[in-house]
């Protein structure tokens, strides 16, 4: 049985909305040292000791750049409009500054061309958390030249695929990149160091403003954009100690982003906060930080619920958790959207990443992952309901196509719609890749501003 989506939430769909499946650069790809590679930060970061919770690393994770046809073919069998990659920075310039290395750039030419010819749209994403080993050795995103560097690669990227792909975002996630890779040091580089990680993630904002420039001047014909990872956040309690937490935490992830990209200002309170440890920052850095965006790119999993006690049981909530210990609350992406245009002044909206890691069995050549499926189709009615009340959400993609390398996780958490063996790199379509599938064939022969007569099962 497939989760039914009311008709009257599936009418909210604009006939262009786009569908799409997303993947990154280092979760698929492998190939880690071929064609001129040079190694990413995530390289090196996987030969640390206990850094990966399964010891592996992205060698070869599913083969992608060897098998990129056979996946190309399988996304185009999915029916989707649009198919979200990263371009991996050190196979396009090794060492992330000098040189770049014309293999690189051919691979992802072939992705282009391929997807194009395939009659799908491609989103490009050029920071997907996989810096040049090299830049890190020289002070990474801690540096103010790390900026410099990505603008010319985000400009070589442009020059040579600016004209046949449909989106670029410059970064995905800047709050992990700072917060879990220089803070908290679960993910690559792997440090602990606030004032650090304050200092990233205002470099990361500043070298995406100064990107859109360059390629604006450049005439780059893409839409341009940045993608967040946001949720709402509330406190644990009513206690005004929780909801303090819960605002300063609000502000951490969501308006510590949101404020300069789209206000051209940092949060006073987070400031206050954060003290000495704020970041340092040159004259015209928030006006660059503000440059105008075609499009923002939301990743949505989860609610954040804080408490001042520092951590929060969420098995206490009743909700049912993903295999990553994520709660199941669709609802929070309506909120979420309607917090978004109620609180800034919003260019269009994607949902750039949505799904869940559930423990998949293969059975007879079939993935039944009812759960992982119910998933998506609540999340699908939550950005309905909130396109119901006017939000301006253009598309949506489900995280992720392939069951891939989770960073800190290593294999053993799966977010695809496709299965992977690792050991044969055999594809299985799950039973969440068929209902995604069937959905968007009902959703293209649905009559333009119609509802369907039939609820969807
Ligand atoms: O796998 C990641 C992805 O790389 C970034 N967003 C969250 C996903 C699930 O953790």
């Amino acid at each position: 049985m497939h989760p039914a989506i009311p008709p009257e939430l599936l009418a909210a769909f604009p006939k262009d909305f786009v569908w799409g499946v997303a993947t990154s650069a280092f979760q698929i790809e492998g190939a880690a040292t071929e064609d001129g590679k040079g190694p990413s930060i995530w390289d090196h970061f996987c030969r640390l000791p206990g850094a990966i919770a399964d010891n592996s690393h992205g060698d070869v994770a599913c083969d992608h750049v060897h098998r990129w046809q056979q996946d190309l073919d399988l996304i185009a069998s999915l029916g989707v409009d649009a198919y979200r990659f990263s371009m991996s920075w050190p196979r396009v310039r090794p060492t992330g500054a000098g040189a770049f290395n014309e293999a690189g750039l051919d691979f992802y030419d072939k992705i282009v061309d391929g997807l194009l010819a395939r009659g799908i749209k491609p989103y490009l994403t050029l920071n997907h958390w996989d810096l040049p080993q090299a830049l890190q050795e020289k002070g990474g995103w801690a540096h103010r030249d790390t900026v410099f560097r990505f603008v010319e690669y985000a400009q070589a990227v442009a020059a040579r695929l600016g004209d046949r792909v449909a989106a670029i975002t410059t970064h995905n996630e800047p709050w992990v990149m700072a917060t879990l890779g220089h803070e908290s040091g679960v993910f690559a580089p792997g440090l602990k160091d606030r004032a650090m990680a304050m200092q990233v993630s205002h470099h990361l904002l500043l070298s995406h403003g100064l990107a859109l420039q360059a390629l604006r001047a450049q005439a780059c014909k893409a839409r341009l954009g940045i993608v967040l990872n946001l949720s709402p956040v509330g406190p644990a309690t009513d206690s005004p100690a929780d909801q303090a937490a819960a605002r300063l935490e609000d502000g951490r992830l969501v308006r510590w982003y949101m404020d300069p990209l789209l206000k051209g200002t940092y949060p006073q309170d987070v400031l206050d906060h954060l003290g000495a440890d704020a970041p340092q920052m040159q004259a015209d850095d928030l006006r660059d930080i503000n440059t105008p965006m075609d499009f923002l790119g939301i990743n949505y999993y989860s609610r954040a619920v804080v408490s001042a006690l520092g951590s929060w049981d969420n098995k206490t909530s009743g909700l049912a958790l993903t295999d990553m210990g994520w709660e199941v609350y669709p609802d929070g992406l309506t909120e979420l959207l309607l917090r978004m245009r109620s609180d800034w002044s919003m260019p269009p909206l994607y949902i750039m990443e949505n799904g869940a890691a559930f423990r998949d069995k293969v059975q007879d050549g079939k993935v039944h992952d009812a759960a992982r499926t119910d998933y998506i189709a609540r999340h699908v009615s939550a950005v309905a309901q909130a396109l119901q009340q006017g939000v301006g959400v253009q598309g949506y993609m489900v995280w992720s196509l392939l069951d891939n390398f989770e960073w800190a996780s290593g294999y053993e958490k799966r977010f695809g719609i496709v299965h992977v063996d690792y050991a044969t790199q055999q594809r299985t379509l799950k039973d969440s890749a068929l209902w995604y599938r069937d959905f968007l064939g009902r959703q293209r022969v649905r009559p333009a501003a119609q509802a369907p007569q039939a609820a969807e099962v």
